[in-house]
Parts: C-alpha cells; structure tokens; sequence
C-alpha cells in the first residue's frame, strides 16, 4: 500500500493528501506531512511589537510563509501598529486550541477558535460584546502570507486569475488622521508634512475563495468563507509588509462572527532536502573536519557519505567514504555528523550524500588568510557615521547628521527601547542643543542610531586586535577634516587605528560635553526612524530652530524637529563599561592621534572616580543588559594602561568573586589580564580553565554542532564569535587544557555548519554566504560586504530559521557592530593559530 501511494506520488507531482488530517502533537501544534500550523506558540513582543513572527502561522513545507493571524485594526498592519496581548490560550478537550486577545487601549476582547477540518482547518472568530463603535469597518480577522514566497506566482479570486505583484503598485486612498487608530506612544510612520493625513492601502481583490499559488503544490493555500475575503499588499506602506488576506467583522453582532475554512496543500510524500553543514571557507589541513547533516524526521538516513576532490581537468575523484554517524534527535530534526579530518590535501572538494552533493569548498593552509577583509575594508566604512561613504563609482550616503543633536525631554518612552526618566542628569534643559556631537561614530545596526554600549564593545575589541595582532591593513582612506571616506584605497594609516579614533571621538564628545557617556543618540520621529536609503537625508542636517515653523528654513536653521535627541539619563554601569573601552582606545591611539589618545584617558579616569558615587542605576534609562562585574572590565584596562596598583586591586577582587559566580562572562576577562598578572595570579586561574573546559563541553553537547547556540529571539551568532575568542586566548596560554578545535568549531558554525542552511553568516565570506541581509539596503533585497547576522532564530517551540529570501527579520538577519567587530578578531585569531600550528610543523 505504502508502496502504492509512494508510485501515485511521482506519478501525480501536484499531489494533495490522501486523507491525512491535521493533528495536534505533544508541542501543541497542528501537524501532517509538509504542513505545520501554530496557533500563538509565538507572541507579540512588548518590545518591538509586530516582528512577523506571531499569531496563527504556518510552516509550509518546511518553509515558514503565514504569520500574524490575529484580529487586527488595520489592513496592512505595521511593525509599530497595535498588537492584541495574548489573555489566555488554551488546548480544548476536543483538541481545537482558543486563544483570547485583547486590544486595552479599546476596551476590545476577541476570541480566535482554530480547529481542523477535512484537509484543513477552521477558524471562528467570537465577540462577546459588540464591536467598540470606533473599530467598526477597522477590525478584521487577518493571515498575512510572505511575499518572497508568493513572488513569481498566480492567485484565484472565486475562479478569477490574476499573478501576485512582484514591486507593490497597488492602489491607495488619503484619510484625515482623526479616523485612523493611534500607533504607539502616539508616533507615526508616516511623514505627512503636517497635512494631518493618513493613508490606507486598497485591496488587490475581493471574493469569497481564494486560492494561492495553485501551480505550486508545496505553497497552494485555499480560504473560504461566506464573510467577504480581501487580499491587500502591506508593501504599499512599508517594503517589510506582506501579502494579507482579510475579513472585516460585523459591526452590531456578538456569538461567532467570522468562519474561514483554510487548507493548505500537503505533498505526501514531501521530505526535506538534507542540510549538509560545512564551513563555506573550507578547512585549515589539521584542522578537525565535520559535517552536520540536518535530516527531515521522515527521512531515512544514509550510513555513509563520500569527499570528493574536483581537479584541474574538471574531473571529480572519491576521496575518501565515511560513515554517517547518528548524533540524535535535536528539536524536529535528525542529525548524523561526518568526520572527515583525514582529508588533508590541499584542494577542491565537495560532499556527497546520498543523491545531494554540496557546493565546493577548499582545504588550503591560507582559508583563514583573508575572512575579516570585507567586514573591516567594507561593512565598518559603510556604518561610519558623520562621513561620506565612497566606494569605486558608488557613494554608500553623504554626510549625516550635521544637526546632532538636542536634549531629549524627560520622562520619554522612544520606540526603539530608549527611555528617559524624570531628569536629564545633564546641564541641559529639554530640547536643548548639546554641542560637538557631530563627530564619530558608527551607525548601530540597520538602523542609524548611535548606541554607546556597542560602541564600547567594538573599541575594546579593535583595541584587542591591535595589541594581539598588530592589525596593520590599510585599504581605506579616511579623512575626519573633509569628512570623506574612500573604501579600497589605501592612505598610509592602518584602518583599525582610523577606526579606533572614529569610535572614540563620538564617546570623548559625549563625556566632554555632556559628562558622562550617553544611553544612545537617536531620532525623536517615527517616520524618520524606518529611514531607508542615503543616510545623509534622515535629517535637513540644518540644526533645529522653535522660532521657524516646520519644514520652513533660513538656509542656516530648520523649524523641523527632526534633529535626534541623546537620552543622557545616567547608567553608572554605562559609564564603567566606557571607561573601559576609553582606557583601552588610549593605548592603540597613543603613538597614532596622541591629543585624542590623552583625552581617552582623562575621560576613562573620570568616570572611574565618579563612579565611587554612583547610586543604583535609573532603571529608566536602561532597556539592555548590563552586567553586574562591569568594574572588572574597567578596573582592568586601566590597570593596563596606568599600571597602577590600585586598579589591579580592584580587578583582582571583582574578578574571583565573578568566576565564582558568573564564570561563563568573567573568564574573558580573566584571559585578557593574564599576560600582564603574576606567576600567582596565572596558577590561581589554572582551576577555573579545568572547570571551564567542563561546563563547556556540557553546554555542547546539548546540540549536534557542539556549540553555545542560544535560543532566544535575537539569534546567537555574537555569542558564538565571543566564545570562540574566550576559547582562543584560553588554548593560548592554556594548551594542555582547552585545544584549537574549540576555536575553530565555532568559526565553523558561523562560515556554514550550522541549522537551516549551510551558508556562511558573513555576507560575502566563504564560497556561499548571506546574500540577502538586514542593512540599511535591505529594500533592494541585498548585502553590505562583510556584515554578520545573528542567525537562527527559535520559532517556539521547535523551529530553527534563518531566512535567505526575505532580509527583514532583524532578529535572523541584521548586521550590528559589535559581533562585526568580534569577527574582525576571531578571524586575526584564526590567522594567527594557523600560522602558530604551520611554524610547530616546521
Ligand atoms: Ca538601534
Ligand atoms: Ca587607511
Ligand atoms: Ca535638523
């Protein structure tokens, strides 16, 4: 029979399920081959609010394409648009799960009911009250399906054809802005120039059975329902929309007001290509060599896989056969892992398992050589803020934010996480000009804020790769007088001292003008925020005047309010961690700009005393993490760079009480002061390498590529790097104990053996990379050179994704400075290890 069905399969590619049902599993999800739907397993997230990663959602075929099924306000919501909170969910007896969501600021509960039905499932929407009058003709029951997975594809509206829309060129209406529902905290997305207007997106089409993609078995949708269907095209107000289907509910009517009918197409004889992990940089000759294979629960696993080795002549020669080993189960996949470290020849090589071979890759003494290239020569020149950016024929932006900056007001909630509290801790009042910030510095992430937490990190991990590897390339010209920036194109100045300065001089101003470093610089307007583009036209670059009205100017000044604001609210652990970086800078700069190198210095001492004073942080003006051991950091890097005692003292206390409580964070520092410490200081740290060593291999065996992923809903690529950098100093001075594969299994993971794909997750490193990331050019579906992405995300409760067709996911895919700068350091460090291991050789 099975036999049967499997032939009626290849016979009929477009093939629907032969009666299999959706069935709720152990996860609390509705599950059949090639077809999972979650109902809320992911929530909207208080803190960044519509991410397209909650609500009723499918994975289809192994691909995530439907999200954010909830009752919404709008036809195409957008990220800051209202989300309804979760009351209550709950797994009937009869097996159909009911979730209750509520909008407060409306006074407006709803129940979603999803249950399945003969090859699909249904969902009811109830109202136990009538609609609020205010929502009438605004809330609806919506699904939105992925664009990127629709594109290039057809639809049916009630047996009218039609194609989805590959550019959003759909129709839209202007309404005054007394009729449109708040977004949060009052802010807007869109620049209305003061007209008091809104828009609202048309429907492509409306009907009362849709069906998506018929061609496409692994993507056909159909919706039904007697409640009129409308699809809308979200990318008309914002390029990270979806394709949505929608039903407005009834005004005047409680009970069940709304049933659609959905069924998803299921191949039944779909099974998930393997995933065959390896480092897309290939492999260091002595390196440890292992392929993880991702494998579909359904699918069988093959026992052995071969290397092959591709030659001059085109011809492709079995290199070596081995076998398959089953590492387990590993949230819904199989694993099998494939060791092949007795291929040490240099050359080309591929694998192949079973029919699937993979692109190739080289093994090669120089695959370390040249991976942090394109993130120091490109992605850092292209986030420099305060500068234009050229590159050959192309200017990446012109210069930015020539008006930094104002005062933010007090007791201000911004939408990217900063807050104020009731006081400025600063000299200035509310919206008052701070002078010389507009100087250094680097844009954060995708967006264009200055973040001085990051800014920390990147100064203390350039500062490292200085000391510990005298990072002399020069291929970028950069000039702070004329404010220009020219990448590949040498100047005589090692780039990474360039950057040094660029990173300090933004932090120095911060403390000289303002006294102490700041939370973060960012713009006041919603609409300025999502900007995507030439950066230089976030702003009028014009510095703010009250006695000009909006978007009026004298040529010299602006009535705009859209100067950004720097959330000075005070964080003494903020000012340890920049004391930190500001000592650290001093030693790189000292011999390269020393004025700036001086002012390093005084500024990091500063903080350091002041910080005696410190009372417990204004919990207001913080929304990241900071740790508690940030003195140790400090107290350190001043003691490199003073050499006074009292600092080591300090260090030295703060340090075993940390590595007794919270080992996993202090052992880097531990590792950066061991050269400058005593003999004694090096034996009492032994101990804690040995129960380090421990604690990690436990932490890695807990997932079949044997490092620390974290599972939470920003992706642990950063975690990763760090790690891998700890470990590295740890094999330095500790050989006996840590070796070089726990350096290099973490380089591998993040050049491609890794969950959902095997590409590498620097964009442009390794033979296949990230192509699609989220930047400040993610509209155009590309990549900036050299920028690193978090990763795989966790999709409660068991799906791993990192998507390569749609770049804006920020929690998967947004290049950010700090684990870009720590790439620029693992990959000296891998450089340096080689060449230690090729001079044993010799
Ligand atoms: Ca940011
Ligand atoms: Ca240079
Ligand atoms: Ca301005």
């Amino acid at each position: 029979m099975k036999k049967n069905l499997l032939l009626l399969a290849m016979l009929f590619p477009v093939c629907y399920s032969f009666g299999q049902k959706l069935q709720l599993n152990d996860l609390g999800y509705y599950e059949e081959r090639g077809v999972n739907i979650l109902v809320y397993s992911n929530q909207y997230n208080g803190m960044f609010f519509d991410e397209k990663t909650a609500g009723i959602e499918m994975i289809h075929h192994g691909v995530r394409t439907v999200t954010g099924g909830a009752v919404r306000l709008q036809n195409t919501p957008e990220q800051w648009d209202l989300v309804p909170t979760v009351v209550s969910r709950k797994i009937n007896a009869d097996k159909s799960i009911e979730v209750e969501l509520r909008y407060p600021d409306y006074d407006f509960n709803s129940r979603l009911k999803v249950f399945p039905k003969d090859a699909g499932f249904i969902v009811e929407v109830y109202l136990d009250k009538e609609l609020p009058e205010k929502l009438i003709d605004k809330a609806g029951f919506n699904l939105e399906f992925l664009p990127s997975a629709y594109f290039e594809k057809s639809y049916m509206v009630d047996g009218k054809p039609n194609y989805f829309p590959r550019y959003p060129a759909g129709n839209t209406i202007v309404k005054p802005i007394t009729d449109k529902i708040p977004q949060i905290f009052g802010h807007t997305t869109f620049d209305d120039r003061g007209r008091g207007e809104y828009l609202v997106p048309m429907s492509l089409a409306t009907g009362k059975e849709f069906v998506l993609a018929p061609e496409d078995a692994e993507r056909t949708v159909t919706i039904k329902s007697e409640t009129t269907l409308s699809l809308y095209d979200g990318r008309n107000l914002a390029q990270n929309g979806w394709y949505i289907v929608r039903s407005l509910l009834p005004a005047k009517k409680t009970g069940k007001v709304l049933e659609w009918y959905v069924e998803p197409s299921s191949v039944s004889s779909w099974i998930r290509e393997p995933n065959i992990g390896f480092s897309q940089i290939g492999y260091f000759p002595d390196q440890k060599k292992e392929s993880v294979i991702e494998l579909d629960a359904n699918d069988t696993p093959l026992s052995q896989a071969t290397i092959y080795q591709v030659n001059a002549d085109g011809k492709s020669m079995p290199k070596l056969t081995v076998e398959a080993k089953v590492w387990g189960k590993y949230l819904r996949y199989n694993y099998l892992t494939v060791d092949f470290s007795s291929v040490k020849d240099e050359g080309v090589y591929y694998i192949q398992y079973g029919n699937h071979k993979t692109n190739t890759f080289v093994i090669s003494k120089d695959v370390f050589k040249d991976i942090w290239h394109p993130t120091l020569d490109v992605w850092f020149p292209v986030q420099m803020d305060h500068m234009e950016v050229n590159e050959a024929y192309r200017v990446w932006h012109g210069v930015p934010y020539l008006d930094d900056a104002l005062q933010a007001p007090v007791n201000e909630k911004h939408f990217d996480g900063y807050r104020m509290g009731p006081t400025t801790d600063t000299k200035y009042k509310p919206y008052e000009r701070i002078p010389g910030l507009a100087v250094g510095g680097w844009f954060d992430a995708g967006d264009f804020d200055i973040q001085t937490d990051s800014h920390n990190n990147v100064l203390l991990s350039f500062t490292d790769a200085w000391e510990n590897f005298k990072v002399s390339r020069d291929e970028t010209y950069i000039d702070q007088k004329t404010r220009y920036v020219d990448i590949h194109r040498p100047d005589g100045k090692p780039d990474i001292l360039q950057q040094i300065e660029h990173g300090a001089l933004n932090l120095v101003a911060q403390v000289k003008n303002i006294g102490h470093p700041v939370r973060g610089i960012v713009v006041p307007n919603l609409h300025q925020y999502h900007h995507l583009g030439d950066a230089s036209t976030i702003t009028d670059n014009l510095p703010y005047n009250p006695n000009l009205k909006p978007y009026e100017t004298d040529g010299k000044s602006s009535g705009t309010m859209d100067d950004r604001w720097a959330f000075t609210n005070r964080i003494p652990m903020l000012d340890l961690q920049t004391a930190a970086a500001l000592a650290a800078s001093y030693r790189a700069l000292k011999d390269y700009n020393p004025s700036l190198a001086d002012d390093c210095l005084a500024c990091a001492k500063k903080l350091w005393n002041e910080s005696k004073d410190a009372k417990m942080p204004h919990m207001s003006g913080m929304s990241f993490f900071y740790f508690p051991s940030m003195d140790t950091d400090a107290a350190l890097q001043l003691y490199i760079s003073t050499k006074d005692p009292l600092y080591e003292k300090r260090f030295e206390s703060s340090l075993w009480k940390s590595l007794d409580s919270a080992p996993g964070f202090a052992m880097s520092y531990a590792l950066h002061a061991y050269p400058y410490m005593d003999k004694k200081f090096q034996k009492k740290l032994r101990p804690y390498i040995l129960k380090y060593k421990l604690a990690q291999d436990s932490l890695c065996n807990q997932n079949p590529y044997g490092v620390p992923m974290s599972n939470r809903m920003w992706a642990g690529n950063g975690n990763v790097i760090d790690w891998a950098i700890t470990n590295y100093f740890a094999n330095k001075y500790f050989p006996d104990i840590i070796s070089k594969e726990y350096v290099y299994k973490g380089l591998d993971y993040i050049m491609g053996c890794h969950p959902y794909s095997n590409l590498s997750f620097v964009a442009s490193v390794g033979t296949k990379s990230k192509k699609i990331t989220y930047g400040n050019n993610r509209a155009d579906f590309t990549f900036i050179a050299g920028g690193v992405v978090p990763g795989v995300m966790l999709l409660k409760p068991d799906f791993l994704e990192n998507k390569d067709d749609w770049p804006f996911f920020w929690g998967e895919n947004e290049c950010v400075i700090t684990p870009g700068a720590s790439f620029i350091f693992l990959g000296n460090a891998v450089e340096e290890m080689s060449e230690r291991t090729q001079n044993t050789i010799k």
